[in-house]
C-alpha cells in the first residue's frame, strides 16, 4: 500500500514537475501513447533496437530514442549496435545494412541524397522489421525523428514505406543576437547564447536546441545580428563559437556568422575595407582560414551591407558584387557560403523602397560566384502580415537566390499575438511568379527545381530567447516548427503542418485538433485584417513597431514614415505602384503586372499596395472602400474574440496552466486588436471625412489619446547598432 502511494505520489510529482515549465519540451513533447492497439504495436516495433555505428550523430539517435520511448511507451529501450535476428527496429546507414536487409533497398536510393531516408518495413524470413536507413548518419538521424513523430501523432508503423529527403539545401535560422545577449526584434527574452560562460560551459538548453532544429530538418543557424559586431569574428569569440558549433555537430547543424563589412578596420587594424584592396583580400583570407581551422564545418558569412547605415562596398565606390565575390574567394577554398542580402534600400534614391532591391540587384544576375547566395525577403518592404511576393524571385535565374522569411513577430503583434505563420509563408511560396511561365511558383525558384540553380536556402529569422518556453507565446512554437517543415519541403500543406504539430505539442483529440487547427489556419488574416486590411502596410509605430501609428510622419527618411505608405489624403488612400505612379509592378512578370496594374484584377488583399483609391470606391462586394476598411478592421477584432471563445472550451485538453496562459494571451490579443482598429479608423477618417458604417463598434478613446501612446521600452527595438 504504502509502495502503491509513493508510487502515485511520484507520478504526481513528476507530472507537475513537468507542468512548471509547459513548453519547454517543444514539440518532442514524447507523452505517453494512450491508444491501447497502437502502443501494442509501437512495442512490439521497438522491442530490439538496432542502432549501427559509433560516431557523435549515432550516439545523438540513441539518445533520443532513450529519452523518448520510455515516455512514449514507458519502456527504457534495449539498444544493440549489432543487427539481430531479433532486432525488431534497424537504424543504420546503406552502406552498415547487413546484405540480406540491403538488397531490399534499390530503388528509391538514388535521390536520397545526403540527408534523405527510407523508412521500410520489410520481412526477414517471418519476422517484420522496421528499417531507418540513409547514405549518412544525419539521413538516419532525421529519419528517427520522423520515426518519433509518426508515434507521437498515433500513425501506423506498420506496412511503411516512407521515402523522404529535403527539397532546400540550407535550412536556416538567423538569429538577430546581439553579443550583450539582447535580441534584435526578439520578443522571447534574451539571446540563448551566453557569450561569457562559453566556451567553457555548456548550457543543456544548446543541445535541446540543436535536438529540436534536426527534428524539423534545420541544418544551419547563424548566430548573431545581422547588424553584426566585428569582435564575433575575434579569436576570443572564435572559440566560444567553436564550442557552440561542436555542439550543434552531432545534430547535422552548420554554424554560419554575420560578417560586418568593416572588420578589417575594426579589429584588424586596417585603414580600408575596400573590397579590391589587396590587403583587404588578404585579411579576409586569413580570417576564413583561421575560421575553418578551429570549425572544420562552418558554414560561411552572412552579410548585411550598404543597407540602414551598415558598412559595405559601395563605401569605397565598389559595388554588391565586389564585396560578396571578395568574401567568397576567402571561403571556397572550404567550402563555406556567403550569403550577402538584398534588404537594401538608400536614403540617396528617392525611388519607391519597393522598387530598390530588384533595382540594385537585378542586373548583377550571373556575376556572383557559385558560393554566393543572394537573401530575399519574402516581400519587397519588410515582413508585414501581407505582402506580394518580392519581384526577385525568379528574375535573375543565373543567381542563388535564398528566401528570408521572419519567424519572430516584428510586425505582427511580437509575441503575444496568435498568429500562424506557415500559412504566410505558404501563401508566398505558392505565389505564381510567371518568371518561366505559368507554375513559376516561388517554391520553384527556391528549391531550384525552375532554373536550375544548385545551392538553395531558405532562411527564417528566429523567434527564440532564453523564455522557459523558447518563443514566449507556446504557439510562437509552432511557427518555427513550421518554418523547419517548409524549408524542407516547400510544397507542404500549412494546414497539415499545424495538425502535426498540435498533435506533437499538445494532445491527439480530435475535439481539440479539430477548432484549434482552424483557430491557426484563419489567425493569419485575423491579423491582416485588424493591422492592415486591403493592402496596407508598415503603419506601425515608430522604431519599436509596437501597436499603431499610421500619423507618424517626422523621421529622417521620407521611406522610415507611416504616412510614405498609406499615402493618404481627402482623395483616397494607398500607395499608387502602377504606371502612373511608381511603377513597382513593371518589376514582375506578365501577366502577373498587368494584373496588378488594374484595381479590378489586382487581388483586394493588395489593393492598397499598389492604387490609390478613392473612399468611395466601389470594392467587390459593392462596398465603398471606406466602409469596406472599416468592416475589415472589425471583422479582426470579432475573429480574435472568436478565437477566445474557441480556446476556452479547450480547458479538457491541455493542463490548467497552458490553458490560462494562452488565455490571457489572448486577452492581450483582443485589447491590442481593438487598439488597432480604433486608432487607424480614426486616423483615417480625418481624411475620409465619413461615419464608421453600422456594425462597426465606436472607439473607447480619441485619436489624441492613441497618438500620445508611448512605450519607450518595448522589447527588441534596436540598441546599438555595433
Ligand atoms: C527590419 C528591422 C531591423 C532589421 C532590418 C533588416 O526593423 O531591425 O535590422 O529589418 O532586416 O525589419 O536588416
Amino acid at each position: 500500500m504504502k509502495t502503491k502511494l509513493f508510487l502515485l505520489l511520484f507520478f504526481v510529482l513528476t507530472y507537475l514537475g513537468i507542468s512548471q515549465t509547459p513548453g519547454y519540451d517543444l514539440w518532442m513533447n514524447y507523452k505517453q501513447i494512450d491508444n491501447e492497439k497502437l502502443n501494442k504495436s509501437y512495442q512490439k516495433a521497438t522491442t530490439s533496437l538496432a542502432v549501427l555505428g559509433k560516431s557523435e550523430t549515432i550516439q545523438a539517435i540513441k539518445n533520443e530514442l532513450q529519452l523518448a520511448l520510455p515516455q512514449l511507451l514507458e519502456k527504457q529501450p534495449e539498444i544493440k549496435s549489432v543487427v539481430e535476428e531479433r532486432s525488431s527496429l534497424i537504424i543504420a546507414t546503406l552502406d552498415a545494412l547487413p546484405s540480406n536487409i540491403k538488397k531490399q533497398f534499390s530503388a528509391a536510393v538514388d535521390n536520397l541524397g545526403d540527408e534523405g531516408f527510407i523508412i521500410k518495413s520489410i520481412k526477414i524470413e517471418k519476422n517484420t522489421k522496421l528499417v531507418v536507413t540513409a547514405h549518412t548518419e544525419i539521413g538516419l538521424l532525421y529519419g528517427t525523428f520522423r520515426v518519433l513523430a509518426l508515434m507521437q501523432q498515433l500513425e501506423e508503423l506498420t506496412n511503411l514505406n516512407l521515402v523522404d529527403s529535403p527539397k532546400i539545401d540550407i535550412r536556416m535560422l538567423n538569429h538577430w543576437d546581439n553579443l550583450d545577449r539582447t535580441v534584435e526584434r526578439g520578443y522571447a527574452g534574451f539571446s540563448l547564447w551566453n557569450w561569457q560562460k562559453l566556451p567553457e560551459y555548456i548550457d543543456q538548453r544548446y543541445v535541446d536546441y540543436a535536438r529540436a532544429n534536426a527534428s524539423i530538418g534545420i541544418n544551419a543557424v547563424s548566430l548573431t545580428n545581422v547588424n553584426a559586431n566585428a569582435l564575433i569574428l575575434t579569436p576570443m569569440y572564435l572559440e566560444k563559437v567553436k564550442a557552440l558549433a561542436k555542439t550543434f555537430r552531432p545534430y547535422g547543424i552548420k554554424v554560419y556568422l554575420t560578417a560586418r563589412f568593416s572588420a578589417p578596420i575594426e579589429i584588424g587594424g586596417l585603414e580600408t575595407a575596400d573590397p579590391l584592396d589587396q590587403k583587404v583580400i588578404d585579411w579576409w583570407q586569413a580570417k576564413a582560414d583561421e575560421i575553418y581551422s578551429l570549425i572544420p564545418n562552418f558554414g560561411g558569412f552572412l552579410v548585411k551591407a550598404n543597407s540602414e547605415g551598415q558598412p559595405g562596398p559601395q563605401n569605397y565606390d565598389r559595388n554588391h558584387v565586389d564585396g560578396a565575390n571578395m568574401m567568397a574567394k576567402a571561403l571556397a577554398p572550404h567550402n563555406g557560403n556567403v550569403i550577402w542580402r538584398a534588404f537594401v534600400y538608400s536614403e540617396h534614391d528617392a525611388d519607391d523602397r519597393a522598387k530598390q532591391a530588384y533595382s540594385e540587384f537585378v542586373p548583377y544576375d550571373g556575376k556572383f560566384l557559385p558560393n554566393v547566395l543572394v537573401q530575399v525577403k519574402n516581400g519587397a518592404i519588410d515582413f508585414q502580415p501581407r505582402e506580394p511576393f518580392h519581384p526577385m524571385f525568379g528574375a535573375m535565374p543565373k543567381t542563388h537566390i535564398m528566401m528570408e522569411f521572419q519567424i519572430t513577430k516584428e510586425y505582427l503583434g511580437f509575441s503575444t499575438h496568435l498568429v500562424y505563420l506557415p500559412k504566410l509563408y505558404e501563401e508566398v511560396l505558392e505565389a505564381d511568379t510567371y518568371q518561366e511561365g505559368k507554375g513559376s511558383t516561388v517554391a520553384k525558384v527556391l528549391d531550384g527545381s525552375l532554373q536550375g540553380q544548385q545551392i538553395t536556402g531558405m532562411a527564417g529569422v528566429a523567434n527564440i530567447g532564453n523564455d522557459l518556453n523558447w518563443t514566449g507565446h507556446p504557439f510562437g512554437q509552432a511557427d518555427w516548427y513550421g518554418f523547419g517543415r517548409l524549408a524542407w519541403d516547400p510544397y507542404l500543406d500549412s494546414e497539415k503542418i499545424a495538425d502535426e504539430w498540435l498533435r506533437m505539442t499538445f494532445s491527439n483529440d480530435e475535439k481539440f485538433i479539430a477548432p484549434i487547427k482552424e483557430m491557426m489556419v484563419t489567425s493569419r488574416e485575423a491579423v491582416v485584417n485588424y493591422m492592415n486590411p486591403l493592402g496596407l502596410h508598415h503603419i506601425f509605430d515608430t522604431g519599436h513597431h509596437y501597436g499603431p501609428g499610421p500619423w507618424v510622419s517626422e523621421l529622417s527618411r521620407p521611406e522610415w514614415n507611416p504616412v510614405y505608405y498609406h499615402q493618404a489624403d481627402e482623395n483616397g488612400i494607398g500607395f499608387d505602384r502602377t504606371p502612373s505612379g511608381s511603377n513597382a509592378t513593371a518589376q514582375y512578370a506578365q501577366p502577373v503586372a498587368e494584373m496588378f496594374n488594374d484595381p479590378k484584377t489586382c487581388p483586394e488583399e493588395y489593393l492598397l499596395w499598389f492604387h490609390h483609391l478613392p473612399w468611395d470606391y466601389q470594392l467587390k462586394n459593392g462596398e465603398t472602400l471606406w466602409n469596406g476598411l472599416a468592416k475589415k478592421y472589425q471583422k479582426g477584432v470579432n475573429q480574435v474574440a472568436k478565437m477566445q471563445e474557441t480556446w476556452n472550451q479547450m480547458k479538457p485538453y491541455v493542463s490548467a496552466e497552458q490553458h490560462k496562459e494562452v488565455n490571457m494571451l489572448l486577452t492581450i490579443q483582443y485589447k491590442e486588436a481593438k487598439w488597432w482598429r480604433d486608432a487607424c479608423l480614426l486616423y483615417f477618417q480625418t481624411f475620409s471625412k465619413q461615419e464608421l458604417p453600422v456594425g462597426v463598434e465606436k472607439p473607447e478613446h480619441d485619436l489624441e489619446y492613441y497618438k500620445s501612446l508611448k512605450f519607450p521600452f518595448a522589447p527588441g527595438i534596436r540598441p546599438r547598432w555595433n
